[in-house]
């Protein structure tokens, strides 16, 4: 039988890029995010391309309700889910701590921390039915290192990074395989939302050198999804060329 994907943020970046890849891969798959009508045209177009079966799950990752009702209401052929890629996430802001705003920390908190963690409560029973389980956590070199301005965005990857490895100890027993991918600079949608929609800001970040793409991010998730059974990779930093770590950036 064709397995299934859950990807979370499958609107833009990373996630879509993953709906992609694995609709190529003929995968089943379920797309969630908050702009179902980017849901839509999405699944419109890998039905079109690939004839695969998409569907759309509209809710926002930190309503724990919203996240149960839409998990719940799946029809039964929707609930042989074998593979959860924890994506949606973001960074509102860049600056010193003593100068961040609260709203902007729990929006970092509430999604990129307690949403994956819904999230993933709530798909769990579905998970334990499949011989294939995993879940792949997106983190970010934030979650390794600390950079200036960095504070609350890296406490939030920090966490992500320190549930992934609990949560392989967790489910062991049950076989599902847990991975996390840590990527350094890609060009995405990403800064525009940190900065608030500052399209120049955020066109700033990747001038100078050639930033990861959401193709890179997809293929890497598709390797470690794509394994054999025995082997589960744990935890893989991907960066650009021109990033040796989270601060060391040779722009042109
Ligand atoms: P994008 O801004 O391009 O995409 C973010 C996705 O997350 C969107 O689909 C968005 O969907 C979804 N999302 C955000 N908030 C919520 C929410 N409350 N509920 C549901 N969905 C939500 O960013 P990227 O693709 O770059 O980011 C994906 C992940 O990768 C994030 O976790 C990010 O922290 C991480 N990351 C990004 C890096 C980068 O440099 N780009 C590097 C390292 C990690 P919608 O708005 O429609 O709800
Ligand atoms: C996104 C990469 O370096 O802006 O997680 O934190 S970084």
């Amino acid at each position: 039988m064709e397995k299934t994907v859950l990807i979370t943020g499958a609107t833009a970046g990373f996630g879509e890029a993953c709906a992609r890849t694995f609709a190529k891969e003929n995968w089943r798959l379920i797309i969630t995010g908050r702009r179902g009508d980017r849901l839509t045209k999405l699944q419109n177009e890998l039905e079109a391309l690939y004839q695969s079966e998409v569907h759309c799950l509209n809710f926002d990752v930190r309503n724990e309700k919203e996240v149960n009702n839409a998990i719940e209401q799946l029809q039964p052929e929707w609930k042989n889910i074998d593979v959860l890629i924890n994506n949606a996430g973001l960074a509102v802001g860049k600056g010193a701590f003593d100068e961040g705003l609260s709203d902007d920390w729990n929006r970092m908190i509430d999604t990129n921390v307690k949403g994956l963690m819904y999230v993933t409560k709530a798909l769990l029973p579905y998970l334990k039915n499949s011989s294939a389980a995993h879940i792949v956590n997106i983190g970010s070199i934030a979650g390794k290192e600390v950079y200036p301005g960095g504070n609350v965005y890296c406490a939030s990857k920090h966490a992500v990074d320190a549930l992934t490895k609990a949560m392989r100890i967790d489910l062991l027993p049950y076989g599902i395989k847990v991975s996390q991918i840590a990527p350094g600079a890609a060009e995405t949608e990403f800064s525009l939302v940190r900065f608030k929609g500052d399209e120049e800001k955020a066109k700033s970040v990747y001038q100078g050198f050639e930033a990861l793409k959401a193709e890179d991010i997809a293929e890497t998730v598709w390797f470690v999804v794509s394994r054999p059974d025995h082997v589960c990779l744990n935890d893989i930093i991907i960066m650009p060329k021109a990033q040796a770590n989270s601060s060391t950036l040779l722009k042109k």
